[in-house]
């Protein structure tokens, strides 16, 4: 009996000092959402009930092997013992039940996460190899950044171009995969920002080279503020070089082509259109627009010296309309 108390005691000690110390520890990023509550509170318990179970085993083992240790010179067998049905039923029952609780907690958790508005702000997220673009599809605006006003619900429709990408912002917790095939393939998310502020989206799959890369900036702001933004990105769809800007962005065409001079997986757009361009096969080629058009149209007929052949061939007119392929255009000459 003596023993069983200060084994309790020991225990409940152990636990208070994990948990005072896992406390100190900052262990999750700034809590940004909605959905985030119910994720932060689940984590919060089940790292007590972690840290209880581990006083439990290393208090009840360490002392047994420091208080019932063999005495010097004790040469006679240990008690023989046949078992114990109460305490078997014990061990088998506690841990069921706790299991059993903690994936009704789960369960709760989830669907807490999933809840949805009535009105949420409608939002395409594109992953394709290696940039996000999101489509406002109220508004036809396209956009690298993902801006949304605080408090409001976004449901966001990820798909993806080519591989499985997946969205998470680690502030907001929640997280989906981007799956490519289409419409069958979408999958929804719902995420209700609560803290101004400036995030980022990762890609939570491993989806290539430059994977790590694959980032895009999001930005919590006010009601005000995400109206302004609107209404200036709506004014920039009548323009061909803005728009151009944003096909590019939206199709990871910069993934591959920086706009400074800087080498990326292809040449720089910078000073291209006009320029000579020296290709591969030792022929030189003007930058005009068939050039441009071929370039992205049959990306082999001719190579860029000293680039690998990289440049994807999937830019058809399904995915790529002529228009677009034109407003791209007026951009790259816009980048004297
Ligand atoms: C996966 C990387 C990648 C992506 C994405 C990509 N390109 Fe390229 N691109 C290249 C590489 C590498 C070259 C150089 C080799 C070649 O000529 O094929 C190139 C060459 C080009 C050229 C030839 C002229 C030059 O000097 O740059 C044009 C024009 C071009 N790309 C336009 C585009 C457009 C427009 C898009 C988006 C619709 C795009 N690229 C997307 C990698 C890429
Ligand atoms: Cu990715």
């Amino acid at each position: 009996m003596k023993h069983i108390v200060i084994a309790a005691v020991l225990v409940v000690v152990v636990t208070a000092l994990l948990i005072a110390g896992l406390q100190q520890v900052q262990l999750l990023p700034v809590q940004a959402s909605a959905q985030a509550v119910p994720i932060d509170n689940l984590f919060n318990l089940e790292f007590k009930i972690i840290a209880f179970l581990f006083s439990l085993i290393v208090v009840l083992m360490v002392y047994s092997i420091v208080v019932f240790r063999r005495k010097k010179g004790d040469v006679t067998d240990a008690a023989h013992v046949e078992g114990n049905t109460k305490l078997e039923v014990a061990w088998t029952v506690a841990p069921l039940a706790t299991v059993l609780f903690i994936s009704y907690l789960g369960g709760e958790s989830l669907a807490n996460t999933m809840r949805s508005d009535p009105q949420p702000l409608k939002v395409n997220a594109t992953g394709a190899q290696w940039a996000w673009s999101f489509e406002y599809p109220d508004s036809g605006v396209i956009s690298g950044e993902l801006v949304l006003p605080v408090n409001k619900q976004v449901l966001l429709s990820l798909s993806s171009k080519d591989v499985i990408h997946s969205f998470w912002v680690p502030e907001f917790r929640v997280k989906q995969d981007a799956l490519p095939g289409g419409p069958d393939y979408v999958r929804q998310l719902r995420i209700t920002p609560t803290l101004i502020g400036q995030y980022k989206v990762l890609c939570a799959e491993l989806c290539g080279m430059q994977h790590t890369g694959m980032t895009a900036p999001v930005k919590v702001v006010s009601q005000a503020d995400y109206d302004s933004w609107m209404a200036e990105q709506s004014g920039a769809l009548n323009d061909p070089v803005a728009r151009g800007r944003k096909i590019a962005q939206q199709q990871a065409c910069l993934s591959c082509h920086s706009l400074d001079g800087s080498r990326l997986v292809g040449p720089s757009w910078k000073g291209l259109y006009g320029s000579d361009v020296p290709l591969s096969d030792g022929r030189t080629a003007k930058a005009d627009e068939p050039f441009l058009v071929e370039s992205v149209r049959n990306p082999s007929a001719s190579i860029v010296q000293g680039y690998p052949p990289a440049m994807p061939a999937t830019y058809t007119q399904a995915n790529l309309s002529d228009e677009q392929l034109k407003d791209i255009i007026e951009f790259i000459k816009s980048l004297k």
